[in-house]
């Protein structure tokens, strides 16, 4: 059964925290965390470069010793080492360390001092009031454990979600297997998927195909199959071994475009577009567009909403948020796409903490086509990602001006992601930030600070005039970090007076903004930024994340920055 890169990463997670737990070398720690790091990023499976017995020391950041341990978590699923480890220790520490604000030193104390070793010991401690006594914990420490652990509970009911970019993972090569089996003749993987949400619960695979195609068969014997739900003529449903439910649905070629509108939802989209046929006498469902007993439609998506008086609505509006609304007021916005981005305004090399050069990253965005690419390392205080001081930025401009100087048909953007320290300042000088094409600023650190606290401190760093574009607005992470406290309606009325603009970070664990704030950027007037945050290569790929979450808010090419000629986006970036 084959192994993704996200779950290798976790191994050498897993193992990382455990070795942290049991105190063992720093730096042995960090050479697992690295290779989590490096693999959770490639867009290449790594099973599959096993398979094919390609030499993984290829992967940058990737010697020997890994390329081993990769090996043979594909061949077995886990290490020996993570194995001894969770006897030594005990195999629930896992689910401890999921708890938000426990990470492995927490956990250690936990350990150490009490003996806790699971979900159910710490919750008990905790409500006995035990918790609060441990150093570095405390009364507040205590009932946020609770809470948690009470969501744990309530999450685990409504199931796991997975991350858009993981779910691709999974279903690419599945939809490439089915099809190229002998009479499927039309595919398409519907629901959430489709709609391009940041998570997906489960994936709805729909599939139009003659009379005794053996589509079904070749499903439920699909390698990646841990378990058959259900087994069906024209529905099946099964468990991946990672987890996912994955549905199949096959359909006749007369029905395929009612049933796709179907299973691609939303719910609320189908309730929407079934009220607007009950009107005109019509009947609608996976099978077409009925009247009395005719159908009259269903062959195609088109066909469908043109009964119903309807133009095609892209599937990432499908929330019933205004888009019926507005194909019958025929005022659809005409989405961006991928296909109008013509630069990424937010990379790092191996400047600060990215992982290739800045000349390979050049050549890439140049492979995509693109027109410039903003150097973005960190600056200063980003200790952890070897921020750039004044005379290390120096010396990259000069590197810029060089490379610009001999690359045809890309320009390479000076530029910096300065720090916003607590109090709201950036930690390098104006004079340096004089000559930078690009300025963009995130928050790093202090994420818990009040509302109020946070939304001045992100304020005062945009009152600075060289001041662009604010990353990552809310700081979260997709399934693992909530948003920091934030007036963001505030935030966004604030650039708009000052001429600084919002980026939506197309990072898949973070797309940050996420779709409904895009929505109300666009409404409040301000222009969105649509990039990567890349630290490799493979990175810059990102940028199709970020696309899927603007079109489902609503975002047309005009709405967002990186679509314009560096020659208008250099007047976007004057400040008022
Ligand atoms: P997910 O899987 O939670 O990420 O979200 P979806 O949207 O993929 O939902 P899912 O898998 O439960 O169902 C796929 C689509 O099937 C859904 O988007 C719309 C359609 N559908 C499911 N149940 C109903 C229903 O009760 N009524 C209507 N009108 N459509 C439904
Ligand atoms: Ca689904
Ligand atoms: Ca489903
Ligand atoms: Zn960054």
């Amino acid at each position: 059964m084959p192994v993704h890169n996200s779950d290798i990463s976790e191994v050498f997670n897993r193992t990382a925290d455990y070795l942290d737990i049991k105190g063992e070398n720093p730096f042995r720690i960090r050479a697992y965390r690295n290779a989590a790091r490096i693999i959770g990023s490639l867009s290449r499976s790594v099973a599959d470069m096993v398979a094919h017995e390609e030499d993984l020391t290829k992967i940058q950041g990737i010697g020997q010793d890994l390329a081993g341990k990769i090996k043979e978590i594909v061949k077995t699923g886990t290490l020996p080492l993570l194995e001894q480890l969770k006897r030594e220790l005990s195999p629930e520490l896992s689910a401890l360390m999921e708890i938000p604000g426990l990470g492995p030193k927490r956990v250690k104390v936990l350990y150490d001092e009490m003996g806790i070793r699971s979900v159910d010991e710490l919750r008990q401690a905790a409500e006995e009031g035990k918790v609060r006594t441990l150093p570095g914990f405390g009364a507040k420490t205590e009932s946020v454990i609770l809470e948690e652990i009470g969501k744990i509970k309530e999450t685990k009911k409504g199931g796991l979600r997975l991350k858009l970019a993981v779910a691709e993972q999974v279903v690419e090569p599945l939809v490439g297997y089915l099809k190229k089996i002998a009479g499927v003749k039309e595919i398409d993987v519907a629901g959430s998927y489709r709609r391009r949400r940041e998570t997906v619960g489960d994936l709805d695979i729909l599939v139009a195909c003659g009379q005794s195609c053996p589509v079904m068969d070749k499903f439920v014997g699909y390698e990646d199959v841990e378990k058959t739900l259900s087994r069906g003529k024209t529905r099946s449903s099964v468990v991946f071994r990672n987890g996912i439910q994955v549905d199949l649905r096959v359909v006749p070629e007369a029905s395929y475009g009612a049933a796709l509108l179907y299973f691609t939802g939303s719910k609320a989209h189908n309730i929407a577009i079934r009220k607007i046929a009950q009107k005109k006498k019509l009947k609608i469902n996976e099978y077409g567009v009925f009247r009395g007993e005719k159908r009259i439609a269903g062959r195609t998506e088109k066909d469908v909403y043109k009964q119903v008086g309807l133009p095609w609505i892209e599937p990432e509006l499908r929330e019933d948020r205004g888009e019926v609304e507005a194909a019958q007021e025929k005022r659809l916005p005409r989405l961006v796409r991928l296909e109008d981005i013509r630069g990424d305004l937010h990379v790092h090399t191996t400047w600060s903490d990215g992982r290739s050069s800045l000349e390979d990253m050049a050549e890439a965005a140049k492979r995509l086509g693109y027109e410039y690419l903003a150097v973005s390392d960190h600056s200063k205080h980003v200790t952890v990602a070897h921020g750039l001081d004044e005379k290390r930025l120096s010396q990259q401009i000069k590197e810029i001006d060089r490379l610009n100087g001999k690359l045809k048909g890309l320009r390479l953007l000076k530029s910096i992601e300065l720090d916003i320290l607590e109090s709201g300042s950036l930690d390098l000088p104006d004079r340096v930030l004089e000559d930078l094409d690009l300025v963009i600023c995130s928050v790093h650190s202090k994420f818990n600070l009040s509302r109020e606290k946070q939304t001045e401190r992100i304020i005062r760093a945009m009152d600075n005039p060289h001041v662009h574009i604010f990353c990552h607005p809310t700081g979260r992470l997709i399934n693992e970090r909530r948003p920091y406290e934030v007036d963001l309606e505030r935030v966004m009325n604030a650039a708009k007076e000052r001429g600084c603009h919002l980026e939506l970070n197309a990072h898949p664990d973070r797309l940050d903004l996420d779709d409904v704030e895009c929505k109300r950027a666009k409404e409040i007037g301000l222009k969105v930024a649509i990039a990567t945050d890349a630290h490799s290569l493979d990175d810059l790929r990102f940028m199709r994340f970020g696309v899927g979450q603007a079109r489902r808010g609503w975002l047309e090419p005009e709405d967002v920055l990186n679509t314009k000629s560096w020659e208008e986006l250099e007047g976007f970036l004057k400040r008022y």
